[in-house]
Order: structure tokens, then sequence, then C-alpha cells
């Protein structure tokens, strides 16, 4: 059984409500989530094979070498719902060890999970499936044909470090209260690490991140008809230990003002949009935000090099 839901629509009007006073504020910022638009989304992809960025190829080790475990510790038959689920192949490659009952990714475009969840059906044919499109960083409300048994939320790539680890607590609770008392989590974690390995796996050698930090002004012209000059900014990535995350900026290479249809904005040279955060952990901080977010019976597990973590925690 194959069905999909768009459950929350972005409104194109909040979208440049939400932008334009992030960029009009004193220290400017956008969401990382404007940093996926066609090209960002493939420019992202060709992030994963890049020898600097270890998250992806790490994990996807994590869950190889310890298949059988994972699955203990989660068990079968789950409602598996996976956050996030772009193109739906992480939790593909789980489907075998894990044997879900019902399969529910969730994305911001339920269009985008059509032609994958498609195929997967075809594969997998005794998995329910229900794609479902929603802007889930907000709220969690899922529609009645998801099972609430055994729902097991999976929220892989260290996505988790897109929030701050107070808004981090928020979105754990949140899952929380959408599980029974036989519901989970699974959830890739990036570790705090040597700072030269981070700023390299954020500002690579071929410039592909760059590109994907500086593709958001082509789509911040495109949403907001702005006339950001791509060339007049420069990729700026790097960790910042004492708050424990990457941090990426746009900067301005020399003076200039940007422009739109209801006003605009001066930037002195060096000025920056702050564009992402993305926290590290260690195992004992995320323990703690579990914990605190109604988790327990936790269960890790590591690269040889302790670079990412993928953890298991139950609903307690
Ligand atoms: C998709 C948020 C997990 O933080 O590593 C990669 C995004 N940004 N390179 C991350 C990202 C720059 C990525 N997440």
């Amino acid at each position: 059984m194959l069905q999909f839901i768009q459950c929350t629509e972005q409104n194109d009007q909040n979208v440049r409500d939400e932008l334009l006073a992030g960029l009009s504020a004193a220290q400017p910022f956008t969401s990382p989530k404007y940093l996926y638009d066609a090209l960002g989304s493939k420019l992202f992809e060709a992030i994963c094979e890049l020898p600097e960025y270890y998250p992806t190829r790490t994990e996807a080790l994590i869950f190889r070498s310890h298949a059988s475990a994972i699955a203990q510790a989660v068990g079968s038959g789950s409602t598996l719902i996976d956050l996030g689920a772009g193109n739906c192949a992480k939790a593909a490659r789980l489907f075998p060890v894990l044997q879900p009952v019902q399969y529910v990714p969730v994305d911001i475009s339920v269009n985008f999970l059509r032609d994958a969840l498609q195929r997967l059906q075809q594969q997998f044919p005794s998995i329910v499936m229900t794609g479902i499109g929603m802007d889930f960083s907000h709220e969690l409300l899922l529609p009645d044909s998801v099972r609430e048994a055994k729902r097991l939320f999976f929220y892989p790539g260290s996505s988790i470090g897109n929030y701050t680890p107070d808004e981090a607590l928020l979105f754990l609770q949140r899952i929380r209260a959408a599980c029974d008392d036989d519901g989970g989590l699974l959830i890739g974690v990036d570790l705090v690490k040597d700072k030269a390995i981070l700023d390299a796996a954020y500002d690579d050698a071929l410039g592909v991140t760059a590109a994907f930090n500086l593709n958001l002004l082509r789509h911040l012209n495109h949403l907001l008809g702005t006339d950001f000059d791509v060339q007049a900014w420069r990729h700026r990535g790097f960790f910042n230990a004492q708050e424990s995350r990457i941090e990426m900026h746009l900067e301005a290479v020399s003076a200039l003002t940007v422009r739109w249809p209801q006003g605009e904005r001066h930037f002195e040279r060096g000025a920056r949009i702050h564009t992402e955060n993305s926290y590290k952990y260690t195992q004992r901080s995320f323990t703690d935000l579990l914990e605190q977010a109604g988790f327990g019976r936790l269960s890790f597990w590591a690269d040889p090099q302790q670079w990412f973590m993928v953890c298991h925690a139950h609903v307690n």
C-alpha cells in the first residue's frame, strides 16, 4: 500500500517575511533550510562524496558494521518514521535488518518523495509506505494513517546539529510526545573532534561547500527578488570551539548594497550573513540531552576514530 499526504504547505508570503526579517537583523542570518533548492540539494549530495566530508561515509560505515546490534536494540515490526527522508536511500538500506511494518518518509515536499517511494514500494511490496509532505521543524503532528504502535523515529546525518542545543531539546521532546510507550529514536550525531578536521569538512579544497553556501544567494534572488551578486561574496566555514559548532557565513568581499522590491541593505566589506550552524556533541553532552528529553535505555555505536555516532533511545 502506497499513500502520499501533504500536511503543511510553505506559504510564499511567510517565507519572504521570515527571510527578510533575518536579512534585516543587526546580525543578518538565514535558516539553513534555504540552502536546499534543486541545485543546493545536488551540491549537498556532492559534498557527501568529498574526502573531507566524513559524516555521511562514517555514519554509513557505522550502520554497516553494527547492523545486527542496531537491529537488536530497535526490534523489528516498527513504524519507521524517516525525518528529512530525501531520496529515502539511508532508510532503505536498513529495511532488510529493521524489517519495518510501515515506512513513513517525511520531507518538506511530498513531490520530492514521490519517485523514490514508488520505486521502493516495488522493491519492498510488504511494507506499507506513507509519504508525508511536512515541515517538521516547528511541529510534529502525524496523520491518522501513521500507525501509533512501535514508532521508530529515524533522524540520520547529524541533521540535529542544525538546531541549537535548546531547540534540539524541544525537538527531541516533540518526538518523544509523538511516541507511544514502545516508541524510540535512531539518530546520527556528529562528534567534537580536532578543529583542523572539522574546518576542512566545511571548507573543502574543491570549493564544493563554498558553492553550496553561495548558491543560497541565487535561491534568495529567486525567492525575494534580491539582486545578490554571487561574485561579491565569499564562503566562510569554521569550527567555533567555544560554541561547539561549525558556523557557515557568507562574507561581503567589498562594501556593497543589496536591493529588493521593498527595501535594501548596505553591507560593509567583511560583513557576514550567518547561514548555518552545525553543532557537534560528545557522547556525554548528547546523553544529557536525550535524558532531559525523556529518553532512556540508550545505546551508542561509533566508528573506531570516534568521529560520528549513532544512538538508539527508548521512550522512558
Ligand atoms: C545536513 C545539516 C547535517 O551540518 O554537516 C554540510 C549540512 N553544511 N556542509 C552538516 C552541511 C555544509 C549538514 N547537515
